[in-house]
């Protein structure tokens, strides 16, 4: 049987790359190694959270709201804490940003200082927590400017391409983190029995054209113009300019319908709609656009807010909107051409 490698000696091997060559795609530093670790043993701490379900008394409503105005979960508030309080310590950060804080989190004074920034949305797919579907921790990794005495909001405002790690831990009937330091896409996958992450798919690829896309249809009548054309499209099928049927996949938990895209292909879009015409889109740019474009993209698929490649979309506020499209390539090109011939 082949031995199994463990995500600790996966990384450890990467970081044997950066002390070889620094700047080798891949090769990863000591600090962010170390980052790497602690995140996913906070993944494994939520992911008993979350198996326990109503046994756990965790499901169900807090009594309050996140920055979004949207009522916080039990669970969500339980996982952001789990991840507050595994990393604050480490010396391997400067501050965090999560979904479900309003502001900054610094590390405090009485732990040492590091130079990288971790933004999380701590439980996505938080709908779903009570019905027992797939729900997922996504995280994005950033280096703090050096300049500069203490860390504020503007550190984190950096475009998707300076991320150096990103990933999520979809918790459904596995338990897998899927992560990126800039070489490729790997899937670790959670032996319980050993309680570690097993690296279980190496150099993972999203194939360029699919016959399955995802999207929330019950916003249909909002979409604009482009989205509208492309979607009524794939219905037509056969019988229509694409000459193939397509299949549609929502499940409301952008982690799960990303994972089944990037194990076998596919678009997601959640795009703008006239709902709340002020808003760019639903998603949130800096921790779940940003990550899951990186991880896509270093799967050979393609990710733009219908106009822009994602990763190069400048942030102006830590909790800001975007439109996404991301996915097989030349499905998402083609969606990407119809709002620029709608321009
Ligand atoms: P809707 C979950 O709340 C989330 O942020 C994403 O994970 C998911 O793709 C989307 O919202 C689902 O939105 O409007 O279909 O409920």
């Amino acid at each position: 049987m082949t031995q199994r490698i463990s995500l600790t000696r996966y990384l450890i091997e990467k970081q044997r790359g950066h002390e070889g060559k620094a700047d080798a795609p891949g090769a990863i530093p000591p600090q962010l190694r170390l980052l790497l670790e602690v995140v996913a043993r906070a993944c494994k701490s939520i992911s008993l959270a979350v198996t326990k379900g109503a046994l756990g008394g965790v499901l169900g409503a807090a009594e309050s709201e996140n920055v979004q105005g949207e009522i916080q979960k039990k669970l969500d508030i339980i996982a952001n804490e789990v991840l507050i309080e595994a990393n604050e310590w480490g010396g391997h950060l400067a501050a965090m940003a999560s979904e479900e804080m309003e502001g900054i989190y610094t590390v405090p004074n009485r732990y040492p200082q590091g130079e990288y920034l971790l933004m999380f949305d701590p439980l996505d797919g938080s709908s779903n927590i009570d019905v027992n579907v797939s729900i997922g921790t996504i995280f994005s990794v950033l280096i703090k400017a050096p300049e500069g005495p203490s860390v504020s909001e503007q550190d984190f405002l950096q475009p998707g391409h300076k991320q150096v790690a990103a990933g999520y831990c979809i918790y459904g009937p596995q338990t897998t983190l899927v992560l990126t330091v800039g070489d490729g896409v790997a899937m670790f996958t959670l032996d319980r029995e050993q309680g570690s992450f097993v690296l279980t798919q190496e150099n993972v690829r999203v194939p360029e054209d699919t016959k399955e896309f995802a999207i929330n249809m019950s916003n249909m009548r909002h979409w604009d113009a482009p989205v509208k054309r492309y979607i009524d499209e794939c219905l037509q099928g056969t019988e229509g300019p694409r000459g193939k049927d397509f299949n549609m996949r929502w499940i409301a938990s952008m982690v799960a319908d990303v994972h089944r895209i990037l194990t076998r292909g596919g678009v997601f879009m959640y795009p703008w709609d006239k709902r709340e015409p002020e808003k760019p889109g639903k998603l949130r740019l800096m921790y779940e656009a940003n990550p899951m474009g990186w991880l896509i993209e270093q799967a050979g698929g393609a990710a733009t807010d219908g106009k822009q490649r994602i990763l190069d979309i400048q942030p102006t506020k830590l909790h800001q909107r975007v439109s996404v499209i991301l996915g097989s390539k030349n499905e998402v090109d083609r969606v990407t051409r119809y709002h620029a011939e709608a321009a």
